[in-house]
Formats: C-alpha cells, sequence, structure tokens
C-alpha cells in the first residue's frame, strides 16, 4: 500500500487528504480540514499565510507518514521574497481592490488582442500580471505562487509550476515557458520569475526542521498546483466527449484540448486557455460560482444550508435571474442586496427571502453553466455527450439538476474531493503506480457519482438567458 498526502488550499478552506493506493484502488480520507479566512489590514485584503501554513503542518502531522507530500491552492496570488528568501509583505487577496483599473489600464496599452496571442487568457481583473503592476515588485528577488510558497517553506527548493504559472498572463500559451518579452515591455523584473517545473517533477525532501516537526520526513512532489487543472486531471471520463464544471467557490467550466483556441471569437467570448496536465489546454470560462452563495450566506450570519436548499427547491422557478459574472459581485460584501439591485437594473422584482434568492443564485449559476459550456462547444468544435461537475458543488443536488436541465445534457456528479483526488493521482504517476491520465481517470471513476438526465424542457431556460442578453450592460 502506498500513501500520499494531498494539501489542497480552496479560497474557503483548506484540506489535507490522505489518498491510500492498493489493489483496489484509490482510498481518500481527510487527514485535516480548516477555514481559510483572509483578514483586512490596513484596509487591504490579504490571506493568512502563515495560519494556513500552520495547518497544513498540523494536517501533515495527522495524515502520519507518507510516501510522498503535493501542495495545490487557488491560482494566481503570490508571495514575494527578498535576496534572503524571506517574505516581503503578507500575499494579498485576488478580490483585493489595488487591481481596480490596473487591467483597463495594461489593455489599453498593449491591446487586448496582443495579450491574448501571448497569454491566452480571459481578462479577468485579479490575474497575477495586474497584481504585480499593482504592487510594483522592484524590492522583490523572487516571486511564488502559493502552492510554490507553500512547497518552498516545506522543502527550501524554489520553482514555478507550469499548470499555475499559466494563470499569471505572463506564460506563453504556445512554447509553455515565461513571456519574457511581454514580461520586459511592462517593465516588470525578470529575476522573479523562478524556473518553471511540470506536474511530476520532484519537488525537493521535507527540510530537517519540518520532518524534526512531523518526526518523519517525505519526498515533495510537483503535482498539478492550480486547484483547477489538478480536478480536472481527475474528471472521471471515459474518452474526450466530455465538458467539466469544477464547481465550489468558482465555476471553472470547459472543455480540454490539446491546442489552444485564439481565435478573435475566443477572445470576444472572454475564454481561457489554462495549462493543464501533459500539454492539454484547460479551455474554459470563470463563472462566478458559489461565491454568491457563500457570501448570501454570511450575510444571513451563517444560517443552515440543508433546510436552505431545501426551501429553495420548492420555491418559485425563474422567479428572478441575474448574470452571475456581473462584476459588482466579484468583491466581498452583502451580496443579497448586490442581488437584489442587479434584479431591479435589469426590471425584474428581487427575490423576497432567502430561499428565493438561493433559488436565484442557482438558477443563475446553471444558465452561467449553460452559456459557457455551449459557447466552449461552439468555439473548440469539440463535441460532448457529459458533463462531468466536480468539486464541493457536486454535493448540491439542485444545483447538479439545474445545470443538466439549463444544459440540456446528463451531469454527472463527483468526486467532491476531485482536486485532492488529481493532487494525489500524479503523485502515484510518479511513483509508478498509475500510467497515464487516462487510468487516473478510471481511479476517479471508482468514486461515488451520481448522474443527472435533463427534464427537457428548454423553453424557460432560453427564456432566461434571452432577458440576461438583452439586459447585458452595453447592449441596446
Ligand atoms: C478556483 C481558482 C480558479 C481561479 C480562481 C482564482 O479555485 O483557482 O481557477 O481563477 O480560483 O485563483
Amino acid at each position: 500500500m502506498s500513501r500520499f498526502a494531498a494539501v489542497d488550499l480552496g479560497a474557503s478552506s483548506g484540506r489535507v487528504m490522505l489518498g491510500e493506493l492498493s489493489g483496489e484502488g484509490v482510498r481518500l480520507s481527510e487527514a485535516h480540514r480548516f477555514p481559510n479566512r483572509p483578514v483586512r489590514v490596513g484596509g487591504t485584503l490579504h490571506w493568512d499565510i502563515l495560519g494556513l501554513y500552520r495547518e497544513v503542518v498540523h494536517g501533515l502531522r495527522l495524515a502520519g507518514p507518507v510516501d510522498s507530500v503535493g501542495v495545490d491552492s487557488w491560482a494566481v496570488d503570490y508571495g514575494l521574497l527578498d535576496s534572503g528568501g524571506a517574505l516581503l509583505g503578507n500575499p494579498v487577496h485576488y478580490r483585493d481592490g489595488r487591481t481596480d483599473g490596473v487591467m483597463e489600464r495594461v489593455t489599453a496599452a498593449v491591446g487586448a488582442a496582443e495579450l491574448y496571442d501571448v497569454a491566452g487568457l480571459q481578462f479577468l481583473p485579479f490575474n497575477t500580471v495586474y497584481q504585480l503592476l499593482a504592487d510594483r515588485p522592484e524590492r522583490a528577488e523572487r516571486m511564488l505562487l502559493i502552492p510554490d510558497l507553500l512547497s518552498y517553506w516545506l522543502t527550501g527548493e524554489i520553482g514555478a509550476e507550469l499548470t499555475n504559472a499559466s494563470t499569471t498572463g505572463l506564460l506563453d500559451v504556445r512554447t509553455h515557458g515565461w513571456a519574457w518579452p511581454l514580461i520586459k515591455d511592462l517593465g516588470l523584473p525578470e529575476r522573479i520569475f523562478p524556473p518553471l517545473r511540470a506536474p511530476g517533477d520532484p519537488a525537493g525532501t521535507l527540510r530537517p526542521d519540518v520532518a524534526g516537526e512531523l518526526g518523519w520526513t517525505t519526498a515533495v512532489t510537483t503535482v498539478a498546483s492550480h486547484d483547477t487543472a489538478s480536478a480536472v486531471a481527475a474528471v472521471p471520463a471515459a474518452g474526450s466527449r466530455f465538458a467539466y464544471i469544477s464547481c465550489g467557490t468558482w465555476s471553472l467550466a470547459g472543455v480540454e484540448l490539446s491546442e489552444p483556441v485564439l481565435t478573435p471569437e475566443s477572445l470576444a467570448a472572454d475564454f481561457t486557455n489554462e495549462t493543464g496536465v501533459d500539454g492539454t489546454v484547460r479551455y474554459l470560462r470563470n463563472v462566478m460560482g458559489l461565491w454568491l452563495l457563500q457570501e448570501s450566506l454570511r450575510a444571513w450570519g451563517d444560517p443552515e444550508l440543508v433546510p436552505l436548499l431545501a426551501a429553495a427547491g420548492a420555491a418559485r422557478p425563474f422567479a428572478a435571474v441575474v448574470d452571475p459574472d456581473t462584476p459588482a459581485f466579484l468583491p466581498p460584501g452583502d451580496m443579497p442586496t448586490r442581488i437584489a439591485a442587479e434584479c431591479r437594473r435589469t426590471g425584474q422584482e428581487p427575490p423576497a427571502d432567502p430561499p428565493q434568492v438561493v433559488r436565484c443564485i442557482l438558477e443563475s449559476l446553471a444558465l452561467g453553466h449553460r452559456r459557457a459550456i455551449r459557447q466552449a462547444v461552439a468555439l473548440s468544435g469539440r463535441e460532448v455527450e457529459v458533463i462531468h461537475l466536480v468539486g464541493g458543488g457536486s454535493r448540491n443536488d439542485l444545483l447538479c439538476r439545474l445545470t443538466a436541465d439549463a444544459c440540456g445534457l446528463p451531469v454527472v456528479a463527483g468526486p467532491v474531493e476531485a482536486t485532492a483526488l488529481g493532487n494525489i493521482l500524479v503523485q502515484a504517476r510518479t511513483a509508478g503506480l498509475v500510467a497515464d491520465l487516462a487510468e487516473m481517470r478510471a481511479l476517479s471513476a471508482a468514486q461515488p457519482l451520481r448522474r443527472y438526465e435533463p427534464a427537457g424542457d428548454d423553453a424557460p431556460w432560453a427564456e432566461a438567458e434571452a432577458l440576461l442578453e438583452r439586459t447585458r450592460p452595453g447592449r441596446g
């Protein structure tokens, strides 16, 4: 039996998962789960990075001796190190407002088509490139993305993992190397970008002091350190005719390709070409995701979710829908009030109570899924027979059902812990226990899954979609 630990940090919680591989497949268990609570200090929203590191080490202690460890987290954010390897300031949260207006300035100066042709990335205001330009990292020696920073603290070794580097806006989508000409043009210091490493590469061994704390040592393996890349690696699909939605704080909805799509239509639809394992392309769009629900729950004082979802299931369908990607929904804040304002702007009666707000959020998300997946199919030419919905959102029965109905395709829900599973399976492959991506996916397909067939009534979805199109800012 081989044992691997996946350190998996999401925007709202982190976990250390243990994966045990035997002839019978993978047994996943949770060694430690902890909340990830950002801290606003001096007007800036930060991650509590040292607190997260403490929980990671504690989780490894609870997991016990393992053959290897891999670290993944959300993308785009980073810590800056000085020449002695010390952290320069606390990493900033991608939802912080310091990047306001930066993307617009860079796009005006460089050109959207030019940026897209280099990096092939969706224009999100928090992409690393805009954060770096807001931070002006003159004093920094190195920039380490969050999982690379944690791996550095665990091993003392520095590197930039490829799948996550592909979310910076500074990686060349064709060569998979740093986009040096763009980096120079933007005036960013070249020295801060570490050498690249790919999923499966060794990342070092635990530092003696860390091993001393744990009472054992182990290798650290480079995994697909962008959580979405790990999740897509563990989509339980056979063949290539599938779409995926990695659904948690964000919904990342799209298809897997072997070549990027960099057409003007793809740029106009704002699709991303992120790098997956083994040179695959994660052709997808960020849909705002369960963030809308998480922030609403926070505004309501965190009521119990199960009864609320049951009430939302019984609430009137299509009472109101919003575009989940409305920019005002991005920063933390009072989400129910923002949703009500968006309903009024689009001529709809705002939802009256929490169950109706939840219904509105889940129908709106299902519409976001429908739009992203239909566009991914149209823009890439990839035919799709099934949608795999993985991650925490796959537990949400109502959302899975609405997504199947909205997309007019069967939805296979699960695994819930696809990200940790993808992390573990890449380590298992490095250890020689798994052959390739297809075998990884077959192992994932043995986890508990649920299937939802579409109801087959497209009319209300088409009507709701038409309303969103009609009222999209910039239209008519
Ligand atoms: C999902 C995710 C998305 C990325 C967003 C911000 O957890 O990694 O892929 O766009 O978080 O980093």
